[in-house]
């Protein structure tokens, strides 16, 4: 027996042992699976993962909890929600269930501009209630990390607001929270036929103002035919990348203008929907390891018949990730895992694929990888316990709770 000196021995504040473990360390590996498994953290992070044979003695536990051979995956990461609005559009999906479509709605002053209004009247504790609600739901399906987008404000304060409440989420609960700076998601009235007017507000004003306060750390643009145009998007890439911001891209959702490629320029983390998304604008993101993001609760609440190209995506090896997109006009839906099951029988991608979507290439898409999205020695121990026969299960069987403990940067999460 070699003996251990004292600076030998590592102390784990907890070991879980007796584990089924999917890593989803990488695409290569797959799952990454390790049965009979056991994991170490220490200090908020992953110390050790691997065969619970192989444990090397010179790691000693505070505590150890044994997981009867139930699954332990990495926490699940929600990278696309525009969770800090007021009000909701029910009577909008009425009328769209009467035939009037998404894009007439906006048309007539509904839609975005319906919840800027609300979000606009509601004071900072109204939305941070609000938007607490909604994370908490996201955070009892598994969600230990959440993007959450401005964009409802379209004013500098307001924008500044649904920021600040963005943070104060991620001080609140027991989750990460990114922020993205979303001015650019629809006109306000005040700009009506002058967006490039906007633009320059955004740009000259709320983007650096936000920037300046610490509220922002990544910048999107809605780039649509109802929303910005190529050069509007630009504009403002060339403003995030001034103050040294990455960016993201609400492209090809319902037409083509070529907004992936431009966000391929600007080496985007992501570009989001791309239901119409064409080759070129496949190969474009391909190379610049622009993570392609998708909603499948926005296709499905929209009643999309266009989908994204996933073959295109596959052959040109590009991350697909998976979000909700929850907001109150084109999804609805705090549901998570939900899009698991959606991105399978809706879009066509393997269960493999879609928990990788929710995961890894989620953590991607926030820039993260290097501390979320997978079961790695060094990552930030945001672990699930879940009582579970394999993970295929989850993208198979919707709305069962099998989630049985949690932990986020090491701390256990009451659920
Ligand atoms: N794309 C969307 O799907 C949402 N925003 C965006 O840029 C819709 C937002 C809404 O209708 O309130
Ligand atoms: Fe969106």
């Amino acid at each position: 027996m070699r003996r251990l000196t004292m600076q030998q021995v590592q102390n784990a504040d907890l070991i879980l042992s007796g584990a089924q473990i999917a890593t989803l360390g990488s695409a290569l590996t797959g799952y990454g699976i390790i049965e009979n498994g056991a994991l170490a953290i220490a200090d908020g992070k992953i110390l050790w993962v691997g065969k619970a044979t192989d444990l090397p003695a010179h790691i000693v536990a505070k505590q150890t909890l044994d997981c009867a051979g139930k699954w332990l995956l990495p926490g699940f990461i929600d990278c696309h929600t525009h969770l800090v609005f007021a009000g909701n559009r029910a009577d909008e999906f009425e009328q769209r269930l009467t035939g009037v479509s998404y894009a007439e709605i906006a048309k007539r002053g509904g839609g975005i501009r319906r919840t800027m209004t609300a979000t606009r009247e509601a004071n900072e504790k109204t939305l941070l209630a609000l938007a607490k609600k909604r994370a908490k739901t996201l955070l009892r399906q598994g969600v230990t990390c959440i993007e959450v987008k401005s964009g409802y404000g379209l004013d500098t304060e307001t924008e500044l607001k649904l920021l600040r409440v963005a943070r104060r989420l991620g001080k609140e609960l027991p989750v990460t929270i990114r922020t993205t700076f979303l001015g650019a998601h629809a006109l306000p009235p005040e700009f009506q036929d002058n967006a490039d007017g906007y633009i320059d507000l955004v740009c000259e004003e709320m983007l650096p103002q936000a920037h300046a306060e610490g509220l922002v750390d990544a910048v999107d643009v809605f780039c649509e035919g109802i929303g910005f145009n190529l050069e509007q998007t630009r504009r403002v890439f060339e403003t995030a990348r001034s103050l040294g911001l990455p960016v993201k891209l609400h492209a090809e959702q319902l037409s083509n203008l070529g907004g992936s490629e431009l966000a391929a320029e600007f080496g985007a983390l992501s570009v989001d929907h791309i239901e119409f998304l064409d080759e070129a604008g496949v190969k474009a993101i391909g190379a610049s390891g622009t993570v392609a993001t998708l909603l499948p609760g926005a296709f499905y609440f929209l009643k999309e018949t266009q989908k994204p190209p996933i073959a295109l995506l596959r052959q040109y090896k590009v991350p697909m990730a998976l979000a909700t997109d929850f907001n109150p006009g084109s999804s609805p839906i705090c549901q998570l895992p939900l899009m698991l099951n959606m991105g399978c029988t809706l879009f066509g991608l393997t269960p493999l694929e879609a928990l990788q979507g929710v995961t890894l290439n989620s953590a991607r898409a926030l820039g993260l990888s290097d501390r979320l999205g997978s079961i790695t020695v060094g990552k930030q121990a945001d672990i699930l316990l879940m009582d579970i026969s394999h993970p295929n299960q989850l993208a198979y069987e919707f709305g069962i709770d099998y989630i049985e403990a949690m932990w986020r940067a090491g701390q256990p999460i009451k659920l």
